[in-house]
């Protein structure tokens, strides 16, 4: 049905929400209008993220498959991480894997049907040198297998942005992961601001910027409406918005920390559509917690991506195998290729 029929058998009241949502891609969110949004009765937030989300995109779902090309070990102390040294997790740190390596993994994510390789490393920033040379390598092998390469490093320079731009990169992922005002709470090693000027390093560059957060941090919903803020008031908008909620890992400083209830992901990703219409949300970490019907309502809401594939960085993942089967009983598809989507699920 088109959108704009059902808009006019609207009360009054929703057309002028709704009028508000719709009028344009806007850069000038503030956090109490946000707040009004992740707030609003479930079922009027629900329809008009969909609304917004078929206004401006088409229904697809990218699949990104992830790689920790070099595990454990980290110097700054995100208390959610089992990768910090400042972490008591059982996690194994592993040595930078080998180009070839690298190269085998991202191939075998393309026959399964991924379209984007995100490769990580468990590094507070980027030094030059060998690894870094490698890391460029690895951006352009996968590049040349027709995939999109997202590298997620810690902070760089504007001369390593610029490198990794000429190597290919098509996005940079780092994470803003909460409010200015809980950041402390989370991250002392590094400043919100230092954040803020990574990303300015890699948008100056022309890579694309994939920024997002996590929720269960234990911040509460003004946190998640002024991360929010930070985010849909950059100009461009990230091209990627990777919601996270807490793995809650043994031996991280958070290992306690409640589960959050699925509503509240569906929630945030849901008014983070409405804010930056034509960014991929990515419903990223946590998803094992979510159930099938959990994730489609994440779907419906505007999540357009997902990581897919066994493994995140450090805990487990649904399998391709079951990520297929919910992708075909959703009915969508999830490759730019949609013939090549289309022979991949007759297979199975
Ligand atoms: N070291 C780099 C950095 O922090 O930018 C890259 C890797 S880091 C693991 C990538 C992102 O994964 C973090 O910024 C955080 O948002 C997310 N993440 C890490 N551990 C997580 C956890 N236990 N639960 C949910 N998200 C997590
Ligand atoms: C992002 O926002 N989430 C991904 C990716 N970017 C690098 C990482 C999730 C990590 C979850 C915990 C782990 O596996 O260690
Ligand atoms: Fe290091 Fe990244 Fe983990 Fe923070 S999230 S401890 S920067 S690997």
């Amino acid at each position: 049905m088109n959108p704009i029929k059902i808009l006019d058998i609207l009360p009054e009241k929703m057309t002028k929400t709704h009028n508000k949502l719709f009028k344009e891609i806007r850069f000038d969110w503030n956090k109490e209008e946000i707040l009004e949004i992740l707030n609003m009765p479930l079922i009027d937030l629900m329809w008009e993220s969909q609304i917004v989300h078929r206004k401006f995109n088409k229904y697809n779902i990218q699949l990104a498959s992830l790689f920790s090309v070099k595990t454990g070990g980290c110097e700054e102390n995100c208390s959610y991480c089992s990768q910090s040294i400042y972490s008591a997790s059982e996690i194994k740190s592993h040595p930078q894997f080998q180009v070839e390596e690298v190269l085998a993994r991202a191939k075998i994510a393309k026959n399964e049907g991924a379209d984007r390789f995100c490769m990580g490393w468990a590094w507070r920033e980027i030094r030059d040198g060998k690894s870094f040379n490698a890391m460029l390598e690895m951006v352009s092998g996968v590049r040349d297998l027709g995939m999109e390469a997202c590298v997620t490093a810690g902070m760089l320079t504007e001369e390593q942005a610029t490198r990794l731009a000429d190597a290919g990169l098509t996005a940079y992922n780092h994470n803003l992961d909460t409010s200015p005002e809980y950041y402390k709470n989370i991250i002392t090693t590094r400043t919100y601001q230092d954040r803020l000027d990574t990303i300015k390093r890699v948008r100056n560059a022309g890579i694309n910027v994939c920024c997002g957060g996590i929720i269960g941090l234990g911040e509460t919903n003004g946190d998640r409406a002024s991360l929010l803020e930070v985010l849909s008031n950059m100009n461009p908008h990230p091209e990627s918005v990777p919601i996270n909620s807490l793995v809650a890992i043994e031996g991280t400083g958070l290992e306690d920390n409640q589960e959050i209830d699925s509503i509240e992901m569906i929630r945030m990703i849901a008014t983070a559509r409405i804010l930056m219409p034509k960014t991929k949300i990515r419903l990223s970490a946590g998803r094992e917690k979510l159930s099938k019907e959990a994730q489609i309502l994440c779907f419906q809401c505007g999540a357009n991506s997902i990581f897919y594939g066994d493994e995140l960085l450090t805990t487990s993942n649904p399998s391709f195998q079951s990520d297929r089967k919910l992708l075909k009983e959703v009915g969508v598809s999830f490759n730019k290729d949609f013939e090549t989507c289309k022979k991949t699920l007759s297979s199975l």
